[in-house]
C-alpha cells in the first residue's frame, strides 16, 4: 500500500475505482466500462471512515452480568481487548455445545454481506460451524423463497436452476420476443445489483433497443417507475395480478385462443383447472368482469391484452417482488399456466420469464461458470428452518409448523450466530423479531458497523469491510474477474471474519479443521489456482493469480455462449425422452402432489386469494428494494446526507388527508409505526404507497421508528404452509402527519 494511489475493486452493486491517500479512501469513480454506473459507491468513503464502524469488540454489560432482565437493543456495551472477546465467545460456544448440542446454535446467518470469493461472511461462518459440528441452517432466500418452492412442483426444476439456465437471455429475448409482459415491471433500478457484482449495467439498453423495434412492452403494476418508460404502463392493484391472470385465461379459453396440442403433449390437469376459472362447479366465472373490480384492470382492457398475447412470441414476465407477498406461490404458478395456455414454453423468445431486472445478471448471455469456492464443508446437523420463520423459530421452540409438504418442529436454540446480514433490517414485524430475539441465551455478530443487529448482540466482533483485505471478485452471469486489492488497513482494531473464525477455532479445537494451516492470502490463491485449472480444461482463458494481481481485472471471453440457448426445449422437442422433473413429466398445472398436502390457501391448481383488508388501515404499503443503496448497507453515510426514508403516495391519497409533498408522515398499523417525508406523486395509483427498505431500525421509547423501516409495519406470515416464503408486500396501514418532534 503506497501513500497515494487508485485501484479498482468490485461490489455487489459492480466494479469501481477507488482512490486512497494516508491510507484513507478519498474518493470513487466509475469504472470505465460500465455504461450505467450506480450512484451508491460515492457512499463508500464516508460509510468506511464513519464514526458508526464497531472500532473494537465489545460485550452487552447485562449479558455479562447475567442479568436476564436486562432487554438486547436497550443495553450498554463494554469494550473487550481481541483476547477476551475470542476467550469469552469460545467458552459460550462450549458451554451451548456441551449443555444442549450443536442443534442448538443457529446459523443460518442470511444476508448478502460483501462481494469477494474468499471473504463471503456466511461461507466463513458455515465452514467454521461445521468445523465444531454443525449448526441449524437457513434454508431459500428472502427474495425468492415462495418461488423456490412452487416452482419445483410446476416445472420440475430447482428455480436457481431455471434462473441461471432455463431463461431466455435478453439478445432472445431481442431478437424473437414480440410481447414482453411484465408483471411487477422489469426495472433498472434494482438490476444495479447482483450476488457477486454486475459489471456491465445495460438493462435501460436493451429496453431502448426494443422500443426502436417496436416491441409490445407492458408493465403491469402498482407503480409507473417499476420499468423503462419506453414501455407501457398497465396499473394495478397489488396483490391481485393472479386474478388479472385468470381473466385472460378466461378470454383465451372461450375465445379459443389456446395451444390445445402444447395443453394436451405438455402439460397435465388443465382439464380441471379448466373448471375453476370458468366457473364450474360451484365457482365463480373468472371473467374480465370479475377480474376489472378486483384489479382495477377496465374489462375492455383485460380482453385487449389477452387477445394480443396469443399472437406472436410471448414471454409472460413476472418479478420477484410478486411472490414476496402473501399466497405468493399463485401468480408464480399460474404464470406457467398462462405462457403454457400460450403454448410458448420451450420457443425462442417464449415462455415464462422470473426476475428480469430483479438483479443485473439475470437473462446476461455470459457463460455460466463455477467460480473460485471457498468449501463451507459437510453440516452434520440436518435441521433447518425456511429463512424467514426466523422469529417463529425463536417464539416456538418445539413447535409445530408445515413446510411444503412436511410436518416439522422448530427446534430449541440458545445460540444464534450472525455474520454477514442484518436481521433487524430484513425481517418483517421488526417488533415481533424484537420480542424473539430475546429469546436465546446467547447472540454473537461479527459487523463492520454498528447496525440494529449488532446494537442487539450480546457479543459483536468488529469486521472489516473488503475495502481492509484482498480477495477474488466474481460472479454468476458476469464476464468479468477482479482481483480486489487491500487498499486500506483495518479500520480501528477491526479483524477479517477468517481471523476471527481461525482464532476461535484454536480455542475450539478444530483450527486444522477449520484453516487447513493456511492463511486467507494463501486461501486465495488456492481457490484461485482451482479455479484457473478448471477453466483451462473448459477452455476459457483465464490469467495465472499472478498476472491477475498485476492487471486487477480481466474481461474473460465467455458471452457469447449462451446466446441462443432455447429453454426447455430440449422437453418441447421430445417430452417422452426429456421429461420435467415433476410427477407427471410435464408441466404441471394441476398437481395431485400438492393438492394431497391439504393447504387450504394453496390446493390442487392456482387460485385466487384475496389480500387481507382491514377498514381501519385503507392504504396498501409496498416496500421495495431502495434506488441509492443495497439494502441496509453503508447506511451510515446516507443518514449523513440527511437523507430520511421517503413515501411515495398519488396527489389523490395526500389530498385527502390534507398532507403535503416535504411533511414528515407517520405511518402505522397494528404491528408498529415509522416516520418518512413524504413525495407525491402520479407514478403510483390512488390507495397504494411505497416506502423502499433499507433504514436501521431505531425505535424511540414509545415504539414509533424513526428511521423509517417498512418492517415495523410488515406481516411475519410466511407466503403459505407451501413456501412459507417473506410476504413482505402489500401491507394494510394508513398515514398522517407527524405531529411530535
Ligand atoms: N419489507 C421488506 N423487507 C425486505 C425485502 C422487501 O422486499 N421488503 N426484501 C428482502 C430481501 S429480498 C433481502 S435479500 C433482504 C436483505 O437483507 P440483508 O442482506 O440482511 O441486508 P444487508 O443490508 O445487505 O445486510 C448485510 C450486512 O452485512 C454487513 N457486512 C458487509 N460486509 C461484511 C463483512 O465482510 N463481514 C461481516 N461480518 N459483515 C459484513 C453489512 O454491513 C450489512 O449490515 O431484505 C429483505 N427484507
Ligand atoms: N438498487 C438496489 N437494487 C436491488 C437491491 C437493493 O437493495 N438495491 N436488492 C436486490 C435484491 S436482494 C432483490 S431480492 C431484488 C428484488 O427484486 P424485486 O423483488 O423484483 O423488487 P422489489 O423492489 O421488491 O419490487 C419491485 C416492484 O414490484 C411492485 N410490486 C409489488 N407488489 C406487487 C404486486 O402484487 N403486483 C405487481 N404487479 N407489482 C408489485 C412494486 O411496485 C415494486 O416497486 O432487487 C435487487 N436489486
Ligand atoms: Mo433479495
Amino acid at each position: 500500500m503506497g501513500k497515494k494511489f487508485s485501484k479498482v475493486t468490485t461490489s455487489h452493486w459492480g466494479a469501481f475505482n477507488v482512490f486512497v491517500e494516508n491510507d484513507k479512501i478519498i474518493n470513487t469513480e466509475p469504472f470505465h466500462a460500465d455504461p450505467a454506473p450506480p450512484n451508491i459507491s460515492q457512499l463508500v468513503p464516508n460509510a468506511v471512515h464513519h464514526s458508526k464502524r464497531v472500532d473494537q469488540p465489545y460485550v452487552r454489560k447485562g449479558w455479562l452480568k447475567k442479568n436476564t432482565t436486562s432487554a438486547r437493543g436497550n443495553d450498554e456495551y463494554v469494550p473487550l481487548s481481541w483476547e477476551d472477546a475470542i476467550e469469552l465467545a469460545a467458552n459460550e460456544l462450549i458451554r451451548v455445545k456441551n449443555d444442549f448440542g450443536n442443534e442448538a446454535i443457529f446459523g443460518g446467518s442470511y444476508g448478502w454481506a460483501s462481494a469477494g470469493r474468499f471473504h463471503h461472511s456466511q461461507s466463513q461462518l458455515h465452514r467454521f460451524l461445521n468445523s465444531i459440528g454443525g449448526y441449524v441452517s437457513s434454508y431459500a432466500s428472502y427474495s425468492t423463497g415462495a418461488a423456490q418452492a412452487i416452482i419445483p412442483h410446476v416445472l420440475g426444476l430447482n428455480f436457481h436452476k431455471i434462473t441461471w439456465g432455463e431463461i431466455n437471455s435478453w439478445s432472445m429475448i431481442e431478437k424473437h420476443t414480440d410481447n414482453l409482459i411484465m408483471f411487477g415491471g422489469i426495472n433498472p433500478k434494482n438490476s444495479q445489483v447482483s450476488m457477486g457484482g454486475s459489471t456491465e449495467h445495460d438493462v435501460s439498453k436493451h429496453f431502448k433497443k426494443f422500443d426502436k423495434m417496436g416491441k409490445n412492452m407492458v408493465s403491469i403494476s402498482p407503480q409507473k417507475d417499476d420499468s423503462p418508460k419506453e414501455t407501457s404502463w398497465l396499473p394495478i392493484n397489488p396483490g391481485t395480478d393472479v386474478a388479472l391472470m385468470l381473466a385472460i385465461a378466461y378470454v383465451l379459453e372461450t375465445e379459443r385462443l389456446t395451444d390445445q396440442m402444447f395443453l394436451s403433449e405438455y402439460c397435465s390437469g388443465y382439464n380441471q383447472f379448466k373448471k375453476y376459472f370458468l366457473g364450474k362447479n360451484g365457482n365463480l366465472a373468472k371473467t374480465p368482469e370479475w377480474a376489472s373490480k378486483i384489479t382495477g384492470v377496465t374489462s375492455s382492457d383485460i380482453k385487449k391484452l389477452a387477445r394480443k398475447i396469443a399472437f406472436g412470441r410471448t414471454i409472460i414476465s413476472v418479478s420477484w417482488s410478486l411472490q414476496r407477498a402473501q399466497y405468493g406461490e399463485h401468480p408464480y404458478w399460474m404464470a406457467c399456466v398462462l405462457a403454457a395456455m400460450l403454448g410458448q414454453i420451450g420457443l425462442p423468445g417464449g415462455g415464462v420469464g422470473f426476475g428480469y431486472g430483479a438483479i443485473g445478471n439475470v437473462g446476461k448471455t455470459a457463460k455460466r461458470m463455477q467460480g473460485p469456492l471457498f468449501e463451507q464443508g459437510q453440516n452434520p446437523i440436518s435441521d433447518f428452518i425456511p429463512v424467514s420463520r426466523i422469529a417463529d423459530m425463536l417464539l416456538n421452540p418445539g413447535g409445530p409448523y408445515n413446510f411444503n409438504g412436511e410436518k416439522r418442529i422448530y427446534p430449541d436454540i440458545k445460540l444464534v450466530y450472525w455474520c454477514g446480514g442484518n436481521p433487524f433490517h430484513h425481517h418483517q414485524d421488526l417488533n415481533r423479531l424484537n420480542k424473539a430475539w430475546q429469546y436465546p441465551e446467547t447472540v454473537i455478530v461479527h459487523e463492520p458497523w454498528w447496525t440494529a443487529t449488532a446494537q442487539r448482540a450480546d457479543i459483536v466482533f468488529p469486521a472489516t469491510t473488503q475495502f481492509e483485505r484482498s480477495d477474488i471478485g466474481w460472479a454468476k452471469g458476469d464476464p468479468y474477474l477482479f482481483y480486489m486489492p487491500q487498499m486500506i488497513p483495518p479500520v480501528g482494531l477491526a479483524k477479517d471474519d477468517y481471523d476471527i473464525f481461525a482464532d476461535l477455532s484454536k480455542k475450539l479445537h478444530c483450527k486444522q479443521t477449520f484453516t487447513e494451516n493456511l492463511s486467507s492470502e494463501e486461501w486465495i490463491k488456492r481457490i484461485y489456482d482451482i479455479f484457473y485449472t478448471q477453466s483451462k480444461e473448459l477452455g476459457i482463458k483465464v490469467s495465472t493469480f499472478e498476472e491477475l494481481k498485476e492487471k486487477n481485472f480481466e474481461r474473460l471471453a465467455i458471452d457469447k455462449d449462451e446466446d441462443d440457448f432455447v429453454p426447455f426445449k430440449a422437453f418441447r422437442d421430445d417430452p417422452s425422452k426429456n421429461p420435467l422433473g415433476t410427477p407427471s413429466g410435464k408441466i404441471e398445472i394441476y398437481s395431485e402432489r400438492i393438492a394431497k398436502f391439504n393447504y387450504p390457501e394453496i390446493p390442487g391448481h392456482p387460485i385466487f386469494n384475496k389480500p387481507q383488508v382491514d377498514k381501519k388501515f385503507p392504504l396498501r404499503l409496498l416496500s421495495p428494494q431502495p434506488y441509492d443503496k443495497l439494502h441496509s448497507q453503508l447506511q451510515s453515510a446516507i443518514e449523513d446526507l440527511n437523507k430520511y426514508a421517503v413515501l411515495v403516495m398519488n396527489p389523490q391519497d395526500a389530498e385527502e388527508r390534507g398532507i403535503s409533498e416535504g411533511d414528515l408522515i407517520k405511518t402505522w398499523n397494528s404491528r408498529g409505526s415509522c416516520l418518512a417525508t413524504l413525495k407525491i406523486k402520479k407514478t403510483i395509483i390512488p390507495g397504494v404507497i411505497s416506502l423502499a427498505t433499507g433504514a436501521w431500525f431505531s425505535p424511540t421509547k414509545d415504539g414509533l421508528d424513526i428511521s423509517g423501516n417498512p418492517n415495523v409495519l410488515t406481516a411475519d406470515t410466511g407466503t403459505s404452509d407451501l413456501g412459507q416464503g417473506s410476504a413482505a408486500h402489500n401491507i394494510e396501514v394508513e398515514v398522517e402527519k407527524y405531529q411530535g418532534v
